[in-house]
């Protein structure tokens, strides 16, 4: 009888210890962090001069269509982007963003989807050729920014402070936008 009392006196406090545990690491939880939209330019790469062309974008944030993103189309031709045109994307539906442009000659041109999801900014960029340019005649474009263009789309912009020379450009073209 002795002995069943002192083995129940030792059970009972190492059952609240494994309680006592079990309830620490439910409260662990990890703060949710909004990923990275994805974000597919389903812009031809090659169109005619001329006509009126879909720029166009699919915005998905884990596996899951954005239909509250804000997609900003930057075009631009080649080495000129100080020239370039900044288009509102429309929501059509199942998280695809469109707005429309026309090339009115042939040309080597760019185009960035400025995409914000949930606060996290990502911006894909796409060459597109309009016609059929002469290709000894077209600008190269901007060095900086292509060099940067890789890393800069893994970037919310927010966060953005090692990058100044391309994010002041950004901030630039956003500028002529408004
Ligand atoms: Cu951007």
């Amino acid at each position: 009888m002795r002995k069943w009392l002192l083995a129940l006196i030792v059970a009972v406090p190492v059952l609240l210890v494994g309680c006592g545990e079990k309830k620490e690491q439910t409260t662990l939880k990890e703060p949710e962090v909004p990923q990275i939209p994805e974000v597919e330019i389903l812009t031809p790469k090659e169109v005619a001069i001329n006509e009126t062309i879909e720029l166009a974008a699919q915005v998905e944030q884990g596996g899951k269509k954005v239909d509250d993103a804000v997609v900003k189309f930057e075009v631009w031709e080649s080495g000129k982007r100080d020239e370039g045109q900044m288009i509102d994307g429309k929501l059509e539906k199942d998280g695809v963003y469109k707005a429309e442009t026309k090339f009115d000659h042939d040309g080597v041109y760019y185009m960035y989807a400025h995409t914000t999801a949930n606060g996290v900014h990502n911006m894909p960029k796409q060459q597109i050729t309009a016609g059929s340019p002469d290709m000894t005649k077209v600008l190269p474009e901007d060095e900086k920014a292509n060099n940067n263009s890789m890393d800069h789309n893994m970037m919310d912009h927010g966060n953005d402070k090692s990058e100044g020379a391309e994010h002041s450009d950004h901030e630039k073209s956003e500028k002529n936008h408004n």
